[in-house]
């Protein structure tokens, strides 16, 4: 019976007793281990009522067994819905509730909060704690090293991953077996991975970047990754002789930049850095050159759509710019207003459309049908245009986002949460410049008249609703918000007049 997924990237692995998983203590966990792991767990979730197409939410820390936890939904035929572990149980509740899952995994501290949250829905509460121990580990004990994986086809559901909305309701995106395979097929090709490649693996396995760029392509070229819990300035340092390439997000180099232990001998021995999630800045791109010789390759994606574009491996890494429309995408700029496309050095909001795009929003028809044109088209709500060597270039964006740390926070869910607070008549969430996280939050907020917002109040009930990166790092009084004549808020004017907040953080 086939599904493409499992079988080409792990199945194929069946036997093999090359490491695939190198661990912070330099134990080594061999594919076939790791196959025997995933199919025990696969064999626990079918005997536990999961049935193909069923959703799986999990909000566990990075872990063997939560990468099994993937693998294990991938043979099951279940749907694999990940969760950032900074959510609060009042974000939790939504996904949970919105996917309609048929069972959570948590961490053990959490499962009285997760049943909660579960229960309403007669979701099952499973638990996987950072050493692998719990419920989960438990019950797959008792399966078989082996599962007959489920027929599934490329166009089936692998994946619903939630990004935030502009409106404040986040999305969950529909990704098919076909859209991961596609890209990582492409990618492997376009970054020359192969069976030598030790990856450090640094980067959380709750989004696009850490689970499907990272991992999938690793697999898909049979090598290894050194799976580290979390990106670790000195962890870096002692795993990096053993690895031959590195994928971040721009905070991870600026950060190692700042380590006078990460220069040329540390690094002559790698093949490739990659970089994205967020913009790198041409001046961090130019110093690592400078510091190690490396030109970190740059490249461009979303949840949405997997990868987009990227910089060349062979051939000219352009700082500033994300590279070419990888094969088998379809890129153009269009006109935001008439959608007609733009020529060549016009600035216009950025389309693609190929294999790699997604399905559509889960149970989201009309949300749907804002961003993905029949054609099969999807609007990326990025701002770009194409230079005339062809490189593509993101100059802004036109949908209100703020990325802190390679983490997307949409303004309005914050608004809302601010809005409610006592004495607050309004406000409004912008980024700023942050020489760490790229960018970070600041609440602007108008008091109601004759009232003086509690700032301490509102921090306890922003952490109380929303995970701590999303809350604003500064907050700051105004007697009006700055609007245009149409009576919309001038975000840009108070991203300038607050742009230097962090300049000398
Ligand atoms: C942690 N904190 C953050 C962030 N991360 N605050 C703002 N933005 C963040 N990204 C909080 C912590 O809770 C902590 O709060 C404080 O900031 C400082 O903690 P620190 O120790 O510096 O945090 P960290 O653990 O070092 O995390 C920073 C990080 C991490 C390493 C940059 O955020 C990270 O791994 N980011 C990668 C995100 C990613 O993978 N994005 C891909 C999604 P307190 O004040 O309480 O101490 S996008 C994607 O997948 C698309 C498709 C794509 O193109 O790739
Ligand atoms: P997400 O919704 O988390 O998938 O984030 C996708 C968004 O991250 C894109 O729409 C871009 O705005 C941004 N992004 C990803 N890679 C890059 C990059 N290399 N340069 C600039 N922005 C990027």
């Amino acid at each position: 019976m086939a599904n493409p997924l499992y079988d080409t990237l792990f199945g194929r692995h069946a036997g093999s007793d090359a490491p695939f998983l190198i661990l912070p203590d330099d134990s080594e966990m061999s594919y076939d281990a790791f196959l025997a792991l995933s199919a025990r767990i696969a064999g626990h979730l079918t005997a536990s009522g999961l049935k193909p197409g069923d959703r799986l939410a999990a909000q566990i820390a990075k872990s063997p067994e939560a990468l099994a936890l993937y693998a294990a939904c991938a043979q099951a035929g279940v749907v694999f819905l990940p969760l950032n572990t900074a959510y609060t149980a009042t974000e939790l509740e939504y996904f949970i509730e919105n996917s309609g899952a048929s069972m959570v995994v948590c961490d053990p501290a959490g499962r009285e909060a997760m049943e909660g949250i579960a229960s309403g829905q007669g979701a099952r509460v499973e638990t996987l704690g950072t050493d692998g121990g719990g419920s989960l580990m438990d019950g797959a004990k008792g399966q078989p090293d082996s599962f007959e994986t489920a027929a599934r086809s490329e166009d089936d559901l692998a994946a619903l991953l939630y990004t935030s909305g502009t409106t404040g309701r986040s999305k969950g995106a529909m990704l098919s077996q076909k859209n991961l395979l596609s890209n990582a097929e492409v990618l492997v090709r376009e970054w020359r991975f192969n069976a030598d490649d030790v990856l450090l693996h640094c980067l959380p396995i709750f989004h696009t970047h850490g689970l499907f760029v990272a991992t999938n392509v690793t697999l898909m070229a049979g090598g290894a990754m050194i799976f580290l819990p979390k990106f670790d300035q000195d962890a870096v340092m002692q795993h990096l002789p053993r690895a031959t390439a590195m994928m971040g997000v721009p905070t991870f180099y600026t950060r190692l930049l700042d380590d006078p232990r990460f220069d040329k001998a540390a690094t002559k021995h790698m093949r490739l850095f990659t970089s994205g999630s967020a913009p790198l800045l041409a001046e961090t791109h130019d110093k690592f050159r400078a510091r190690t010789g490396h030109a970190i390759l740059e490249r461009y994606g979303m949840t949405e759509t997997n990868m987009n574009t990227s910089n060349p491996y062979d051939g000219d890494r352009r700082a500033g710019t994300v590279g070419f429309p990888l094969p088998g995408v379809e890129l153009k700029v269009t006109d935001p207003e008439t959608g007609k496309e733009l020529p060549q050095g016009e600035v216009g909001q950025l389309e693609v459309r190929g294999d790699n795009v997604f399905q559509g929003y889960w149970q989201m028809p009309e949300k749907t049908a804002e961003e993905l044109r029949e054609d099969g088209f999807f609007i990326t709500g990025d701002l770009g245009l194409i230079d005339a060597r062809g490189y593509v270039q993101i100059v802004g964006r036109g949908k209100d986002l703020i990325i802190s740390g390679g983490y997307n926070i949409y303004p309005k869910e914050i608004e809302l949460v601010l809005d409610e607070q006592p004495g607050v008549l309004e406000s409004a969430v912008i980024g700023v410049p942050h020489p760490d996280f790229g960018e970070t939050v600041v609440g602007v907020l108008v008091p109601e008249p004759g009232k003086t917002p509690d700032a301490d109040a509102i921090m306890a009930a922003a952490s109380e609703a929303l995970a701590r990166f999303k809350h604003p790092r500064k907050l700051i009084v105004l007697d009006e918000l700055p609007r245009n004549t149409m009576g919309k808020v001038q975000k840009n004017v108070l991203r300038e007049k607050y742009g230097d907040l962090f300049a000398s953080a």
